[in-house]
Order: C-alpha cells, then structure tokens, then sequence
C-alpha cells in the first residue's frame, strides 16, 4: 500500500500534521453483500453503518444535542472532572481515538495531558478524512505542542494497522517507542456492536496494545426504560430521520428504489436482551431493488428491518468480560444518576 503524508505546517521540524489512509480506495468500496444477506434474511437487518453518510453524521450531531439523549452530555460531564485523573493515572501517552469525529470530548484530555511535562501526541482515527483534518487544524491551533498522526479508516482497518504484523510489537504512531499508549473509545460505540463482534473487537484491541498500554472506555449503562426510550425517540424527530437517512444513503450507493414514506421509525428497549433496538417498519406490502447489487426483495406491511441495536451495560459484568482479553479495570467514573461510566482498563501481561 502506498503511504502518503500530508504536511501542514512545514516550518516546524518535525511535522505536526500527518494522516495516513488505511487501504486503497479500492478496498474501501462497498461490494454490500452485507445489505444483501441481512434483507434476505428474517428478519431483515441493515449495518448500522450505513447510518454515517454525511447527512446522517449530521443528523447524528444533532442527536448529541437532543435534550433526550442523555450519553453525549453525561459522558462529556464525567469526562470534565475526570480527565485530570486520568492523565495521572497514565502519565505521558499516545492518545489514539478510534472514531474521533469532531474530537469535541477530546479536547478535555488533551487540556489534561498538556499539563504534563510530557510530548502530546494524538492519532484521532475516523473514516471521514475531511471531518479528520478540519478537527486536525483546529487542534494545533490551539495546542501548540502538539504532534497529530491521523489514521483514516475504520476502527477495524485501524486496529489491524495498530496492531502491528502477527509477529511483532504493536506499530508506535509517535516516534518515542517508550511512551504509552492510551486507547480511546468513548460515545459507548461498543453498545452497537453485538456480543460476537464485541468479542473480536476486544481481542483487536487487546492486540493493538502493550502490556502497560492503557484502554480509555465510554460506556452506556442500564437504566429505566423511561429514560431509555425517549432517548431514540426525540420530540422532534432527529432521531427518526437518522434512521430513514440510511434508506437514503442505500438508494445513492446501490441504485434503490426504497420510498422513504412508505417507512417508519420504531426504537424500543428490549429489556431482556438490554438493549435498544431500531427498526424501519415498512407501512405496506412492497418490492424493494438495489439495481447496483441485483437485488430484489418483498416486504410485507408492518414487517421490520433492525436497522440498530445500542446496548446497555451492567458495568461489573462488563468489567469481568475485558479481563478475559487482559485488560485490567484501573479505575471508572461515572455521573450521580450512575447513567454512564467511563472505564480505564490497563493491558496486562498474557497469562
Ligand atoms: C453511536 N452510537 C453510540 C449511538 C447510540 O446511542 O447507540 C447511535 C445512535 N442511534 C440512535 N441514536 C444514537
């Protein structure tokens, strides 16, 4: 694979920018057999990735902003007070953000880290490159000590690319072999993968980190269901465009024909299996084609597509799955209510 580096301010001696695409654009191409075997099957699923196109990474910007939605604000709370102690937990570190976005929440650890006598060097990671360096930009501005080396891609691409290759150490982002590195994911992302994924996801991570590394965790926990249930279905309706938006998104990638007015959005909690489903309820009898993948498909009136699932999680019993990839709960934090928690978690030594 090619790498190319992107050096924005070159006064400096060192640059302070660089970003590397993960994969050609080639290998970044949707061939969608996934959309085919999940509207083949029953009941019909849809990746809930097909949700981040760029009016539904607007729409879900917006959704941070809901009064219902309780994770973005609760989280960025936790994380005012808590990023100070965090810093001192870890020391100097590499903060590597898989999902970065906007880097919003970040910021509050780098204000943290900055305190240190230690290099700052983050590598935010997101499969927007623009969102990447628009945040980038911004980002030294502010800090000026500090060194980005952006990854864009997805979080599997990335973890692939920090984990080094099956033999060897995981692959450092910053020149200094010495410093830790610290593995940020917040938002609870984890909660829209599902227990199998979870799984391969923490052995990635697991991977992609040294023992003495460290594991930085946002995490939604259970909670009533009048909590929940308002929070994926907004009085104003955000939350419901975001859901259709990726029938939208389907129709420009793969040629469809899907009539976003002949669905609707529907979100419950699942109290047995914790966790917030979201389904697209298609309101009549229908044919539906994506001409690009040759697929053809029925629906009947009021059957479902689970477009999401958003779990909720008991904290102990998360904690006890994490050791099991040795990562080794330091310390959480969470809000009064007990509605969040951000985890830190240290990678052990392999047994
Ligand atoms: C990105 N993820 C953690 C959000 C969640 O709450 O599961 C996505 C979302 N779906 C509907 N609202 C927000």
């Amino acid at each position: 694979m090619t790498t190319f580096y992107e050096v924005v301010n070159q006064s400096q001696p060192q640059p302070r920018f660089q970003y590397i695409p993960l994969g050609t654009p080639d290998q970044t191409v949707d061939h969608g057999e996934d959309v085919i075997q999940g509207l083949s099957q029953v009941p019909k699923t849809l990746p809930c990735r097909y949700f981040y196109d760029d009016q539904g990474s607007l729409l879900f910007e917006q959704i941070c902003t809901l009064p219902e939605y309780y994770p973005t604000r609760t989280e960025r709370r936790i994380l005012t007070t808590a990023a100070a102690e965090i810093a001192e937990f870890t020391g100097g570190c590499e903060l590597v953000e898989l999902g970065s976005g906007s880097s919003s929440k970040t910021r509050l650890l780098l204000d943290a880290y900055s305190q240190l006598a230690a290099p700052l060097h983050y590598c935010p990671i997101d499969v927007s490159g623009g969102m990447l360096k628009t945040s980038a930009l911004e980002l030294l501005d502010q800090y000026p000590q500090l060194h980005i080396c952006g990854r864009v891609g997805t979080y599997e691409q990335a973890l692939v690319n920090l984990s080094g290759d099956s033999l060897g150490e995981p692959t450092r982002v910053i020149s200094d072999p010495d410093l830790p590195r610290l593995l940020i994911f917040l938002g609870s992302t984890i909660g829209n993968l599902d227990a199998v994924t979870l799984q391969k996801f923490l052995l990635q991570v697991q991977q992609a980190l040294r023992p003495g590394d460290y594991f930085l965790l946002g995490v939604d926990l259970q909670k009533s269901i009048e909590i929940l249930e308002p929070a994926y279905n907004d009085a104003q309706g955000i939350t419901a465009a975001f859901n259709l938006n990726c029938l939208r998104h389907l129709n420009w990638r793969f040629n469809g024909n899907f009539d976003l007015s002949q669905f609707a959005h529907w979100a419950f909690y699942n109290t047995a299996a914790n966790q917030i489903e979201m389904h697209l309820r298609s309101l009549v009898s229908q044919t539906v084609t994506l001409q690009t993948l040759n697929f053809r498909g029925a629906l009947a009136a009021a059957e479902t597509i689970q477009t999401e699932i958003s779990r909720k999680f008991d904290l102990p019993t998360l904690k006890t799955e994490l050791q099991a990839y040795q990562l080794q709960p330091l310390h959480s934090w969470t809000d009064p209510q007990h509605w969040f928690a951000l985890l830190l978690c240290q990678r052990s030594i392999s047994a």
